[in-house]
């Protein structure tokens, strides 16, 4: 087994039981602004950012507090921008979809599809043009594969070699728009050929399978062999955002097929089958992430909300209010 298999799993428990509370929070009316949840999608973060170091830099997207509990976020500061807290990534100013933290290389969420590839490819240059060693990954999504930014960024990526594996999480819809009915191709991995580069799809509810194609690709980019595109087949489990539930565009059994490939579930059951981990260990590792998680939780409430005066100083020409 994977000497890293319970630390990723404790990683997947970790995104799925803080969405699950984010949810939560959201129908409480806690949370300011939009909120697009990642459950069922917690194999791709995680096997893809375990394979990286600390300095090496993500982007992430408008989906993204996956990304950043799997490149070992802090939930309480996740929770607190969220909640629109002074503490938060963003001190509270960018919500849900702008969460920046590039101490653990985090180079922010995205609201805008696709504009995470130029910023992804910017970083990958700057890593090859100081001579550093560091591999970029840049996360986006099916619908994102279709903007003009993956055409010219993995262009440029692969005329210049840089250092950096671009990850497609297809998760089969862009808002309620269907993959099937939005692209002329079956596999996005396929376009790498486009640009001479390797493309790989990847089962992206096996995190051991991410994992490994991860490494793969990380691997050869810090040698200097240049970028790679991962494309991890998943489904999302919950509408686009919380306002926009487009589960009536599904068809019939599809969201149940997904299901019975649950991430967490089949982590869980290859490594009880591998005789790694017992019942008894999985509810420990649980207890410590709800334990954990609710530590968070508790930091972001008694966190208290930026200061208006304080947004009226950075941005004179706003007229800045407080709504709550
Ligand atoms: C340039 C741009 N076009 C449209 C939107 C509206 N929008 C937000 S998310 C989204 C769907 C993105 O789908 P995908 O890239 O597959 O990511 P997913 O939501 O499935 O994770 C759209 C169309 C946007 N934010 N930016
Ligand atoms: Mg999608």
């Amino acid at each position: 087994m994977h000497p890293d298999a319970l630390p990723m799993l404790e990683l997947m428990y970790t995104i799925r039981f803080f969405e699950q509370r984010a949810k939560e929070l959201y129908r409480e009316g806690l949370v300011v602004g939009a909120l697009h949840l990642y459950l069922g999608e917690e194999a791709v973060a995680t096997g893809a950012c375990t394979a990286l170091r600390t300095d090496d830099p993500i982007t992430s997207t408008h989906r993204g507090h996956g990304h950043c509990i799997a490149k070992d976020g802090d939930p309480g500061r996740m929770f607190a921008e969220l909640l629109g807290k002074e503490t938060g990534y963003s001190r509270g100013r960018g919500g849900s979809m702008h969460l920046f933290a590039p101490e653990i290389g985090l180079l922010g969420g995205n609201g805008i599809v696709g504009a995470g590839i130029p910023i992804a490819t910017g970083a990958a240059y700057a890593a090859k043009y100081r001579g550093t060693d560091q591999v970029v990954v840049c996360f986006f999504g099916d619908g994102a594969a279709n903007q003009g930014t993956f055409h010219e960024g993995l262009n440029m990526a692969a005329l210049w070699q840089l250092p950096i594996v671009f990850v497609c999480e297809n998760n089969h819809y862009a808002a309620s728009t269907r993959f099937v009915e939005a692209t002329c191709v079956p596999d996005v991995a396929g376009r790498a050929a486009g640009y001479g580069i390797p493309g790989e799809v990847v089962d992206g509810n096996d995190v051991l399978e991410v994992r490994a194609a991860a490494e793969r690709a990380v691997n050869r980019a810090r040698g200097g062999g240049g970028p790679s595109l991962l494309e991890c087949k998943t489904f999302r489990y919950e509408g686009h955002c919380m306002v926009l539930h487009d589960h009536r565009f599904r068809p019939p059994g599809e969201e149940e097929s997904w299901r019975c490939r649950d991430p967490v579930d089949c982590f869980e059951r290859t490594l009880l089958a591998a005789g790694t981990v017992t019942d008894d260990g999985l509810e420990q590792i649980r207890q410590r992430v709800r334990e954990k998680l609710a530590v968070a939780e508790a930091f972001a409430r008694d966190s208290p909300f930026p200061d208006p005066a304080a947004f009226q100083a950075e941005h004179p020409r706003g007229n800045w209010q407080c709504v709550r």
